[in-house]
């Protein structure tokens, strides 16, 4: 069973091996140990990428825009690599049927590479798993990287921020900027994409992202979110987004934002990796029995919440005590 071998799946993944890649992004999406030799592995051969996510709201045409984006990079002769991120809540169980039907136009094109990605099981599985699949795509030569997720709940939103640019997408209708601002979109976006522009009310959406925009407090390196319009059935727009993106990314390497954003997402990596750990560890050392023991005793009133962790971390400390 050499193939099932992650070693020599990630040299072949490496040198373009596409359904070596595939099995290899399965390995990180299972999240167990071969993820790990996998994130040691493909790590000396990362940077290269520049990543772009693309979130929104559920139905706000991402995927579509993502295949319109991936024609308008193509044809300025660039490789893309596209990852899907479902986070498998009630709202997008149908994205990844969603995503392969929609980007369906580059399935026979040799530079792109598209994987949808879930995340059931595991806490923390989409915050850690998204980032080491990107950095798979990077090592196997992916110069872009565009990574689809739905903007719903803090994670999905944590994980759509932590790209080198970020496109928030919304659609035109009362409200549609107000509660994108709610879900925490408008501090995450660099570019914001009023798509179904061939709908009503484009207009009034782009006067309230722009009256929000002016209410909070502009970057520090001078960027300014620009506001474009696209309608994703017809393609429009979306060479000019392509080109505010490129835009985008020449100013953050410019201004030194990207290096610094980079640096900001390995700590918030490091620290999940280091609370799962602990966690795990704390369950390794346990056995089976300390964590029914320990909500037992803070169930019974015997011991408040943040003892009881403390006695957890030490075992932690002290595996032998
Ligand atoms: N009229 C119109 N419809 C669009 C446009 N863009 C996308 N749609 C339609 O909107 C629906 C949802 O599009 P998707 O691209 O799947 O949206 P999504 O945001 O990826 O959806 P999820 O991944 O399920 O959250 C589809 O029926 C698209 O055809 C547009 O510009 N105009
Ligand atoms: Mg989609």
């Amino acid at each position: 069973l050499r193939s099932r071998d992650p070693e020599a799946l990630v040299s072949e993944a490496l040198t373009g091996d596409r359904a070596a890649l595939a099995r290899v992004l399965s390995m990180v999406e299972r999240g167990d140990y071969d993820a790990r030799v996998v994130a040691r592995l493909v790590h000396p051969h990362t940077g290269g990428a520049h990543t772009v996510g693309i979130t929104g709201a559920p139905g706000a045409g991402k995927s579509s825009l993502t295949n319109r984006l991936i024609a308008a990079v193509r044809e300025d002769e660039r490789d893309v690599a596209v990852l899907a991120v479902d986070p498998s809540s009630p709202f997008t169980g149908g994205a990844i049927l969603g995503d392969r039907v929609r980007m369906q136009d580059h399935a026979l094109d040799d530079g792109v590479f598209i994987r949808s990605m879930a995340t059931r099981g595991h806490l923390g599985g989409l915050a850690l798993a998204t980032p080491q699949a990107i950095r798979v795509l990077d090592a196997a030569g992916a110069p872009w990287v565009l990574l689809e997720t739905v903007g719903v709940g803090q994670v999905e939103v944590e994980v759509a921020g932590a790209a080198d640019t970020t496109v928030v997408v919304v659609n035109p209708g009362w409200g549609d900027a107000v509660q994108a601002n709610k879900a925490g979109l408008l501090e995450i976006a660099d570019i914001f994409v009023i798509n179904k522009a061939d709908r009503d009310g484009a207009e009034a959406t782009r006067n309230d992202l722009e009256q929000m925009l002016m209410m909070s407090k502009l970057p520090e390196d001078g960027w300014i979110p620009p506001v474009l319009t696209t309608v994703s059935t017809s393609g429009e727009g979306a060479a000019e987004l392509w080109s505010a993106i490129d835009d985008h990314r020449a100013h953050a390497e410019k201004a030194g934002t990207l290096d610094a954003r980079r640096r900001s997402r390995i700590e918030n990596e490091l620290r999940t990796i280091l609370v799962r750990r602990l966690e795990e560890l704390a369950t390794a050392q346990g056995g089976d029995a300390l964590w029914p023991s320990t909500c037992d005793a803070v169930a019974a009133g015997l011991l408040d919440p943040y003892a009881a962790v403390e006695q957890l971390l030490k075992r932690v400390m002290q595996p032998t005590g």
